[in-house]
């Protein structure tokens, strides 16, 4: 079958071929996936092209490994209660962000790429602190592992000065590391198993391919004995992103930083379709950001109670949807086989609890352990 591929795919094919450098290389790669049919004939190049991708990705995270003996200044360590990125092009306002937001004292200056490796800062929200990273804004490949690493990514747009080219700049790096911004995960499980072949279940959700191309595609990344389950509509390409299981869904803020023209700023976010976004003006506007960045990281305070039933000055922070366990692990993970029962005061009224019981904000917590 012809894969009818439009002349721009070979075009970036050359460049594939032609680069010497690997992290070039996976750069032309990502442009080659994009602009690469994605019909059925052309299935077989899709997951050619995944696979490559993946491989180099691999091998380039391998290297980096390696060089772990001298020091790097991108190995940051996640510390806190969560974490998260600032990005944007050069002279953008990143430090300037940083300083406001967090404790860091860094250097905020016209002159552009001042900030020429990662800095780091506390965020002391709601009792929680959250660890604050700027990256320079030389968007390379070594600081993917960050981004994928964080809870939250802080898109900074410069509205002093051409939004597209930046936000262009922006996604495109973002994609490019495989990093998906403010998108759900396509509902779909994969499980690789030790025997019993490929099943499939929900092959009528795929709306491009049918269950042998997804068996063809496992068996071209060597995979014989799996198990997927499909809950919803998705393409075929999803099916191969949720094999590969390199990608990575990312909530994002996007903050246009030393705005006057809000118009401009309107009509930029209903062209793109940005719903998660804030306006800084000056300095209070930094205070509805880090409202805004309560909400998108969904924490919630539990506060715990001794046995004199005084309330631990500084809550418990988890991640929304957990449970009494979770925060029995977070105090002392021995006490899970010491548990006995714990007691939850919300709105007023105790309730006695076990393990599996889900936790609220503002829960004020009693553990009795044996
Ligand atoms: N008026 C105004 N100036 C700002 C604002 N944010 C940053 N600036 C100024 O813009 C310049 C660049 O800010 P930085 O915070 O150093 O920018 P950066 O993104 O960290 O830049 P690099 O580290 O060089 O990539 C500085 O002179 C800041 O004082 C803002 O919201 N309003
Ligand atoms: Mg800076």
């Amino acid at each position: 079958m012809p894969i009818n591929a439009p002349p721009e795919f070979y075009e970036i094919k050359k460049k594939v071929l032609e680069a010497k450098d690997p992290y070039e290389k996976l750069k032309w790669l990502n442009e080659l996936l994009k602009v690469a049919p994605k019909h059925k004939g052309a299935h077989n190049l899709l997951i050619q092209i995944k696979k490559a991708i993946k491989k180099l990705r691999e091998e380039l995270e391998e290297k980096e490994r390696k060089k772990g003996t001298t020091f790097n200044p991108y190995a940051i360590k996640k510390e806190g209660d969560a974490t998260i990125v600032i990005l944007g092009v050069e002279n953008s306002g990143k430090s300037w962000l940083l300083n406001r937001l967090t404790n860091a004292n860094v250097e905020e200056s016209d002159i552009p790429f001042t900030t020429d490796l990662p800095k780091i800062g506390a965020l002391h929200l709601n009792g929680a602190i959250i660890q604050t990273i700027e990256l320079p804004a030389f968007f390379e490949s070594r600081a993917y592992t960050l981004i994928r690493n964080a809870d939250l990514i802080l898109i900074l747009l410069d509205a002093s000065r051409d939004l597209e080219e930046q936000y262009q700049k922006i996604m495109k790096y973002l994609e490019q590391g495989g990093i998906e911004i403010n998108k759900r995960k396509p509902n779909i499980k994969f499980e690789r198993k030790y025997s019993g072949g490929i099943k499939i279940y929900g092959e009528q959700f795929i709306t491009d391919a049918s269950k042998e191309d997804v068996i063809k595609a496992l068996q071209e990344f060597g995979i014989y004995n799996a198990e997927i389950t499909i809950y919803e509509k998705v393409t075929f390409e999803d099916v191969l992103d949720a094999i590969d299981g390199s990608k990575a869904y990312k909530k994002a803020i996007f903050v246009f930083n030393k705005v006057k023209n809000e118009k401009e700023i309107e009509e930029f976010i209903k062209k793109h379709k940005i719903n998660k976004y804030i306006i800084i003006k000056d300095e209070k506007d930094v205070e509805k950001l880090k409202e805004k960045i309560w909400k998108e990281l969904e924490l919630i305070r539990v506060y715990t109670m001794d046995h004199l039933k005084k309330k631990a000055e500084r809550p418990l922070i988890l991640k929304k949807g957990s449970k009494v366990r979770d925060a029995v692990k977070k105090i002392n993970e021995k006490w899970l086989d010491l548990f006995v029962y714990a007691k939850i005061k919300r709105n007023g009224k105790i309730i006695r609890v076990g393990l599996d019981y889900e936790l609220q904000d503002g829960d004020l917590l009693e553990i009795k352990i044996k």
